[in-house]
């Protein structure tokens, strides 16, 4: 028996009906990736967002920065201030009579994992006192505090450059007139940098040098040369020492652990 022509138009419609059914399941289907993207997409978003803790430990490396060799000829750059007193001129190499190498930044220049480390609440204090930068080399995190003083009775102005990093010009750049006695001035460097060189233009021997990192794990030698840096997270690390008349040097540790090791960091002549 044939069909009519009216019912096989009811069942086509039927059949259409139905295969739309699966249709629009299917498109509720691609609809389920797209939100899972829009999740994705906010996940991603959140974690931008998110500061990651900087990875510590408790292994350690001591050392010493050593320079052996002929001491070169310093040469102060200065002119007779009768205003400054009678300063003696500072020659920025000290090295002790067995090579220990004094007033080097000594820091992890990289092989830390990613993250950010609390910045200390304390500012670092930077006076100006007899023409002279006290202290001539100190540690700094970028975005803590440094607060400059003037403890002379004169004009000094604090120029910050970074010219010791092979740049003039960067974020860190700064140039401040500091007129009076007991004026301070707070400054940040945003960004991580060894070092950033300051130096007053009107006295041209007064110069400073601030090594500034994005973690805690850096040190200035003293007159005996050493160093230590604890905290570690177990690595293996890019140790440099920078000198402002000696440039850099570097070695690789590798640390455990729980582990000590002990480097030697050493300029050549
Ligand atoms: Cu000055």
């Amino acid at each position: 028996m044939r069909h009519s022509p009216a019912l096989v138009a009811a069942i086509a419609a039927a059949l259409a009906s139905a295969c739309h059914a699966p249709g629009d399941a299917s498109n509720v289907t691609k609809s389920a990736p797209s939100a899972v993207g829009s999740d994705s997409a906010s996940v991603k978003t959140a974690n931008r967002g998110v500061q990651v803790e900087g990875a510590r430990g408790n292994s350690r490396i001591t050392g010493s920065v050593l320079f052996r060799g002929p001491v070169p000829t310093f040469r102060e750059p200065s002119a007779p201030f009768p205003e400054c007193g009678a300063r003696t001129p500072q020659d920025p190499l000290r090295v002790s009579g067995d090579g220990h190498l004094a007033n080097a930044f000594v820091y992890i220049k990289d092989g830390l994992p990613p993250g950010d480390y609390a910045l200390p609440t304390a500012p670092v204090l930077l006076d100006q006192r007899g023409c002279d930068y006290l202290p001539r080399v100190f540690g700094i995190r970028a975005g803590q505090q440094l607060v400059i003083k003037n403890s002379d009775k004169l004009l000094h102005n604090v120029r910050s450059h970074a010219d010791g990093a092979g740049l003039t010009q960067s974020a860190n750049s700064f140039n401040v007139a500091m007129p009076n006695e007991g004026m301070t001035l707070t400054k940040t460097f945003p960004e991580a940098q060894v070092p950033v060189a300051l130096n007053c233009d009107v006295h041209p021997w007064m110069r400073a040098y601030g090594g500034v990192v994005a973690h805690p794990f850096f040190a200035v030698t003293g007159d005996d040369g050493a160093f230590s840096l604890s905290g570690l997270p177990a690595g293996t690390y890019t140790l440099e020492a920078w000198h402002e008349r000696l440039g850099r040097t570097s070695m690789t540790i590798k640390l455990g652990a729980d582990e000590s090791a002990s480097a030697q960091l050493e300029f050549k002549p």
